[in-house]
């Protein structure tokens, strides 16, 4: 399965059709009859009052996935697919969709998105929530909220989020991030951004990858979980880790930094990588029914800017972060939860 995504140049504007050119998108339409009707069911679970038996109930309808789906996931897991990502088309909506919520935690009904998320998520892991976002719910919101205007936040709007690994500072990170866009941005402008580890090599010396190989960084921790900058505590890191045939990358251009401010060879190596990693990106405008996979050890990635109005018909997104390997995080989780109480070493 091949996917061409556009090339992404800081700054450039980009119209849905150039940035939609992907060819080989996987389509989820035929499974949207069965997720319809198991998740408006009068008795549906869900995610954020029963998120075990949503999240089971999930689990069950992978199998009304089409076959190209599940081909397409075990490529995605193998290799990381082409790009570190994967876009699957056609994922079923709720209709008709809620405004667009204004303010952070304003309720609105997704059944039909969420479980179309969760199908996909837990087809391919386990889907986490965390307690430091979103109150540990499984399934995420994502829409522009005015106070978070300029922060580097999935709230914001009018800067772009520089590129991150998901919850970078913490060692047993989400495997996968998984988008899905319910309403694209007024302008139709909005790029989520990517840059898969082995494209970014091929930017950098021998000798810079030996040196961000090494445990040389630091990260600091999001705001979202409690915020650090510039501590001593914060955890030390590579960027760059894994096999040279399938490397990963980790990255956040916001918060990392030379572990020692006088280390000038790894000041200098991560400057490279953060350029290596611009020139490496690609881009995809979402459309309604797009679902984004992003690789989270394999790529890192990012977001343009783009006009948000706080008229209820704002961008919107819903997320969620799959583990593959459950039994990892268990000791951070209470018995049968499927929320990361805490994060970090
Ligand atoms: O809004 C996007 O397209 C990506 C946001 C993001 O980085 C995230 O939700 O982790
Ligand atoms: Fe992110």
């Amino acid at each position: 399965m091949s996917f061409e995504f556009r090339k992404h140049r800081n700054g450039s504007r980009e119209t849905r059709a150039d940035a939609n050119r992907a060819t080989g998108r996987v389509s989820m339409a035929p499974a949207t009859r069965a997720i319809r009707a198991a998740a408006t069911a009068r008795l549906a679970p869900r995610s954020d009052r029963d998120p075990i038996a949503f999240s089971t109930l999930a689990a069950e309808l992978a199998t009304e996935l089409p076959r190209a789906v599940h081909a397409a996931l075990a490529g995605f897991k193998l290799w990381g697919g082409d790009e570190g990502t994967l876009l699957l088309t056609e994922a079923p909506l709720d209709n008709p969709l809620p405004r667009t919520p204004t303010s952070r935690g304003t309720e609105i009904e997704l059944p039909v998105a969420e479980m179309a998320l969760a199908t996909v998520g837990m087809a391919l892991g386990v889907v986490l929530g965390f307690r430091g976002e979103a109150q540990g719910r499984v399934i995420q919101r994502l829409y522009p909220v005015p106070e978070e205007r300029d922060a580097q936040t999935s709230a914001s709007s009018g800067v772009r989020l520089q590129f991150h690994s998901e919850t970078a500072f913490d060692p047993n990170r989400p495997d996968v991030l998984v988008l899905l866009c319910l309403r694209a941005d007024p302008g139709g402008a909005a790029v989520t951004t990517f840059a898969c580890a082995g494209k970014v090599l091929a930017h950098l010396s021998d000798s810079q990858i030996g040196i961000l190989r090494q445990p040389r960084f630091k990260t600091g921790v999001d705001a979202s979980f409690g915020g650090s900058t510039n501590s001593d505590h914060d955890p030390t890191v590579s960027p760059i880790y894994g096999s040279d045939t399938d490397p990963g990358i980790l990255i956040d251009t916001d918060l990392m930094r030379a572990a020692d401010p006088n280390d000038e060879l790894a000041i200098k190596a991560l400057m490279a990588l953060n350029r290596a990693v611009e020139n490496a990106s690609l881009g995809v405008v979402m459309r309604p029914g797009d679902m984004l996979l992003i690789d989270n050890r394999r790529a890192c990635h990012g977001r343009s800017d783009f006009r948000a109005n706080y008229d209820g018909r704002d961008r919107l997104l819903l997320r969620a972060m799959v583990a593959y390997d459950p039994w990892r995080r268990s000791g951070e989780r209470r018995q049968r939860s499927l929320v990361q109480e805490r994060v970090g070493r």
